[in-house]
């Protein structure tokens, strides 16, 4: 009996090291703890023993051998869960130092692109770089540029009103600026003759958007007051423009136009090299009455200003079909340029 024992549990702390899964250990559960099991089955046999001490002495190998076993599977049950845990962490790990590319680095908005290659071309040409505040007074955006209270061309700009009052002001008075033109202003007030700056901005208009259309957008301005400044230099600082900028197959044209703070006034173009045009912005010689508000004698200065659109030269330069596209944020847009 005894050699029975021994060899049920030998056989089963064996099959219990050597199993490889928790189904195995169930099966050697069974077979040798369980009801019909081997141990089991010895335990049913004890009454055919003789002797009092050979029941108790197989009794007590009995129980012996449960334990032993149980302690087995349950030792080897752990092992095999800690292992499976160990194997789950290793595969659902990552190495975040671990990439197999180089990182992706951003670039600069199309818009930021051309602001900054404007500047770089107009400082090339030898202007310096102007700025000036986005909420204006009406003075500085209407009224010094001959625009005044009740001159129609106001209806124009689509203004946006602010409810700050500017100092000096009254209510109402302040409003987002709707062009970059300001800028030639405060310039000549700040600053005298020879003047030859560019001044690149946001600016804002109650404009539905559209293909075409932002209410927020960007200009740049350009003014230059000089002696002996006429027409032909407006032209010609265009044409070089044009040519630096956008390549020397280009060309640019001025034809007629108004704006009440230039006179004469004109919209330029340019030609691509595949022969369309396209409007770029106004321009003109300064108006003697905004050369006075800004602190300039007319009778010995005389200048030229021009401004265009920024957001819609980018569009025309890259073949963007609607204006929109550049400010959705759209990785598959922005990734192009
Ligand atoms: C002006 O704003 C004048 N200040 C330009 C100027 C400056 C003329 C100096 C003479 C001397 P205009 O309203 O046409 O002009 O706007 C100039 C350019 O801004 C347009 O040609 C266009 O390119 C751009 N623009 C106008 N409205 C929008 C808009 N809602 N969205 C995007 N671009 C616009």
């Amino acid at each position: 009996m005894i050699d029975d024992i021994t060899a049920a549990r030998d056989d089963a702390l064996a099959a219990v090291a050597n199993a490889e899964n928790p189904d195995a250990i169930s099966a050697v559960e069974t077979t040798t703890l369980g009801k019909r099991g081997r141990l089991a089955t010895l335990k049913t046999q004890l009454g055919t023993l003789d002797t009092i001490d050979a029941k108790r002495e197989a009794g007590r190998a009995l129980n012996d051998a449960v334990t032993e076993v149980t302690a087995a599977v349950e030792r080897r049950r752990d092992a095999l869960r800690a292992a499976d845990d160990a194997a789950r962490i290793e595969s659902e790990r990552i190495d975040l130092t671990e990439t197999t590319s180089r990182p992706t680095r951003g670039h600069r908005h199309l818009v930021t692109q051309a602001w900054e290659r404007l500047e770089d071309v107009f400082v090339g040409l030898g202007f310096q770089v102007a700025e000036g505040p986005e909420v204006e007074s009406d003075w500085f955006n209407f009224e010094a540029l001959n625009m005044g209270e009740h001159h129609p061309a106001r209806n124009e700009f689509d203004t946006l009103f602010t409810d700050h009052v500017p100092p000096g002001g009254r209510p109402g008075s302040a409003v987002l600026r709707t062009h970059t033109s300001p800028v030639q202003i405060r310039t000549m007030l700040d600053d005298e003759p020879p003047i030859y700056i560019v001044a690149p901005g946001r600016v804002f208009r109650r404009d539905t958007p559209d293909a075409t259309h932002l209410p927020v957008f960007h200009q740049i301005e350009g003014l230059v007051v000089d002696e002996g400044i006429s027409m032909a230099h407006l032209a010609g600082t265009i044409e070089a423009f044009t040519k630096a900028f956008f390549g020397s197959d280009f060309t640019s044209r001025l034809r007629p136009s108004y704006f009440p703070f230039t006179e004469p006034s004109a919209e330029f173009d340019i030609r691509t090299p595949r022969g369309d045009w396209l409007e770029l912005g106004g321009c003109g010689m300064v108006h003697p009455n905004v050369l006075r508000h800004g602190g300039i004698d007319p009778e010995r200065w005389s200048g030229f200003a021009f401004g265009f659109g920024i957001d819609r030269m980018s569009k025309e330069r890259h073949g963007v079909v609607d204006i929109r596209e550049m400010f959705t944020d759209d990785i598959r847009f922005v990734e192009q340029f």
